[in-house]
């Protein structure tokens, strides 16, 4: 059976994206670690692994009848994560209606045999993979807003070792 690496999640404006890439260049010296390229960061919601096209569908349907507001996302905390060699953005308050969100797509993916993790939720953009095992970190202060309005499922792709997230249905949060 053909399975995809699928995940829900929020994708980021491309002006934003341009914004964090140039702040993560200013703010953080070359060998901290990997970049992610501008065009794939993005903030997972829920993600479920290998997927074949009948679980697929299934999830798809029941993203869309979620019905919820739109949120405003803060992005103004950053940290580093050693074990997986992540460093990240994030919100020092998260939003409810993104806590929400997640919160039922993660069930849904569970119940649907798309085991999650045990960690809690915690909402991050990955800007730095293979991260040394020591990062200086930004001072705080640092802030970008942006207005949800829709959520989306991607399917990962590598192909000759670059990555690339390609967004196959998006569903619309209320205004
Ligand atoms: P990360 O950025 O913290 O690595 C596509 O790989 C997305 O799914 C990434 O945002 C990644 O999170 C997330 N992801 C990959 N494997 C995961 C896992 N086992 N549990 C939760 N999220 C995962």
């Amino acid at each position: 059976m053909a399975t995809q690496r699928l995940f829900f999640a929020l994708e980021l404006p491309a002006p934003l994206q341009q914004q964090l890439v140039q702040w993560r260049a200013d703010n953080f010296a070359a060998e901290a670690g990997k970049p992610v390229e501008a065009a794939n960061l993005h903030l997972t919601l829920a993600f479920l692994g290998e997927v074949g096209d009948e679980t697929s569908r299934k999830l798809q349907l029941l993203a869309s009848r979620i019905v919820q507001p739109g949120f405003a996302l803060d992005l103004d905390d950053a940290g580093h994560w050693p074990r997986p060699g992540v460093v990240w953005l994030g919100c020092q308050r998260a939003p409810r209606g993104l806590l929400q969100l997640a919160s039922l797509l993660r069930a849904q993916a569970a119940r649907h045999g798309c085991a999650q993790s045990a960690q809690p939720f915690h909402p991050h953009v990955t800007l730095l993979r293979h991260a040394a095992s020591q990062v200086a970190l930004p001072a705080r202060g640092f802030h970008w807003r942006t207005d949800i309005h829709h959520f989306a499922l991607f399917a990962s792709n590598v192909t000759r070792g670059r990555t690339r997230y390609q967004a196959l249905a998006r569903w619309p949060l209320l205004s």
